[in-house]
């Protein structure tokens, strides 16, 4: 059969005053340019463990959200969902299936809304898509075809739809095999995903990433990380890396072994993590020396009242609150510049909180920060706890997930003062003038440590600046 997988990137946002502003704010251009762009390492995955005797396509939506035509000379469509963009993703299945290409979806927004999902395509995949895959594929070549003719692999409707992950043996990360990056070929990725590891020990309440992982937090081993990474440096001259992880590390020792074993490659990379990793000053050398360019912390709030009871199993974030400040200054006095996230909207939070946010940026000398607002998606405790309490405004929008458009009745405010709150701070946090108040103290850092000099300077401003 030919295979396409079919990516869904770039990002979405509804809200038409922070579209305007996004197109000018130096802060919103400059990170946009830097995520706009990322391959879908989960359907790379699941090319690697597509059965060889089939021709495998990767594609990417054009800019407008619709299919290039080259996926209707496929057999089999697989697309990877995103909350945001489930609707588009659904048309496109639409489409495809009218003409006899059939469609496999899995991916974060089906796995948790799978009848949903029932409705377009025809193979519906929950849960960690490498060891269900094989057998989607072998069901999808096996079965015959209304639409298709001789050969019979196209159109079908009928068999198994549902292919829960849960049925299968679990993904096992000590032995997954290489994405193939191979079939990008040269198309214009300014950054290049890799996994070290999957899922969080964490359990926010908000969170997306975890929902359907039903294994614990798992780290891969670090020879295999370079592996895929090696094989990125092959295909790219000095790539940029970004770890998709929802928490690298967790397990300090392991990451010391990572960033020792990275540091030879001399590439530099991104990466999400938790607070904790300014516990171990030899770890921040040797990201430092391995060239971390920026880890990205949820601190979700500046102030503790709001992070009460979030984090559901030790209360993390309340926990480590006040350290937040202190953390953020070792890790950036490391030369690694620190993405502080908040989200704006939490149940503890008034109109005070835009004001509060601005100034602890400001005064944490934050090198980038990203404001959201708390967005409820499915399969989330509490997408289910806003439901209960009849806070949902337009339950089941989901292309509302954007993290930028309001779609829950806040507690302590009204909607239309967080949407101004948001234009407010959004304003500020990246105007130039901000922007380069924030940024100065890091740099002057820098300079004072007087240390790689200023080559080392020029190379952390430049993927960060220009994306
Ligand atoms: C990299 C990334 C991106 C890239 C995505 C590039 C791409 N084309 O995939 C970019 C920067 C474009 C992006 C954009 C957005 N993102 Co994003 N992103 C991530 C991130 C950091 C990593 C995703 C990843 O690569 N995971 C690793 C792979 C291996 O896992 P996976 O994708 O889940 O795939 C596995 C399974 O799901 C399954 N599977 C997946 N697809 C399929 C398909 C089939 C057929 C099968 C069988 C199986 C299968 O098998 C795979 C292997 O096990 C996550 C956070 C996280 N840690 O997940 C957020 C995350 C996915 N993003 C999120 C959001 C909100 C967005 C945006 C809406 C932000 C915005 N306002 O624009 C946009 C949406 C864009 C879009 N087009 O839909 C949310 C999504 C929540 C949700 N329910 O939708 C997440 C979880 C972050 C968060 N915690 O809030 N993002």
């Amino acid at each position: 059969m030919k295979i396409g997988f079919l990516a869904m990137s770039g990002i979405r946002a509804h809200d038409p005053k922070l579209l305007e502003m996004g197109l000018t704010l130096p802060g919103v251009v400059e990170r946009s340019k830097v995520v706009a762009s990322l391959p879908s390492l989960g359907l790379l995955y699941l090319a690697a463990v597509t059965p060889p005797e089939h021709e495998l396509h990767y594609f990417e939506v054009e800019s407008d959200g619709s299919e290039p035509p080259e996926v209707y000379t496929c057999d089999l469509v697989a697309i990877s969902t995103f909350s945001a963009q489930v609707f588009e993703a659904y048309a496109i299945a639409d489409r495809l299936r009218r003409t006899g290409v059939r469609v496999a979806m899995g991916g974060l927004h089906v796995s948790v809304r799978p009848n949903e999902a029932a409705e377009h395509a025809d193979y519906v995949i929950i849960g960690e898509g490498e060891n269900v895959w094989p057998s989607v594929v072998e069901a999808c070549s096996a079965s015959p075809s209304p639409l298709g003719g001789e050969g019979g692999v196209r159109g079908s409707g009928k068999g198994r739809r549902f292919w829960k992950a849960a049925e299968f043996p679990a993904v096992d990360v000590s032995h997954l095999p290489m994405p193939r990056y191979d079939l990008l070929a040269d198309r214009p990725y300014n950054r290049f995903t890799v996994q070290t590891s999957r899922g969080c020990p964490w359990r926010c309440d908000f969170c997306a990433s975890n929902v359907m992982l039903r294994q614990k937090y798992r780290k891969r081993p670090v020879p295999d990380v370079i592996r895929d990474i090696q094989a990125i440096a092959d295909l790219r001259k000095r790539p940029f890396l970004e770890f998709a992880d929802d928490n690298t590390f967790v397990d300090k020792e392991w990451g010391k072994e990572l960033c020792r074993q990275l540091a030879p490659l001399r590439l530099k990379w991104f990466t999400e993590t938790d607070i904790s990793v300014a516990d171990d000053p030899e770890l921040l050398r040797l990201m430092r020396a391995a060239r971390c360019r920026q880890v990205l912390i949820g601190l979700e709030s500046p102030e503790q009242r709001a992070l009460d009871g979030m984090e559901m199993k030790t209360n993390f974030k309340a926990r480590r609150w006040d350290t937040y400040m202190d953390a953020i200054r070792r890790i950036q006095d490391h030369g690694i510049t620190v993405n502080g996230c908040f989200i704006l909207g939490l149940d503890g939070h008034t109109p005070d909180i835009f004001p509060e946010v601005l100034d602890f940026a400001m005064r944490a000398a934050l090198y980038d920060v990203q404001i959201t607002v708390l967005t409820p998606f499915p399969g989330t405790p509490l997408y289910d706890r806003l439901l209960r309490e009849g806070r949902l405004l337009q339950p089941e929008r989901w292309d509302l997930c954007t993290l930028f458009d309001v779609n829950y009745q806040p507690k302590n405010m009204t909607v239309e003062q967080l949407r101004q709150g948001l234009y407010w701070l959004t304003e500020r946090l990246y105007s130039e003038e901000y922007l380069l108040r924030r940024r100065r103290p890091f740099f002057e850092n820098l300079w004072r440590q007087h240390d790689r000099s200023t080559n080392h300077i020029q190379q952390i401003q430049q993927p960060l600046l220009v994306g």
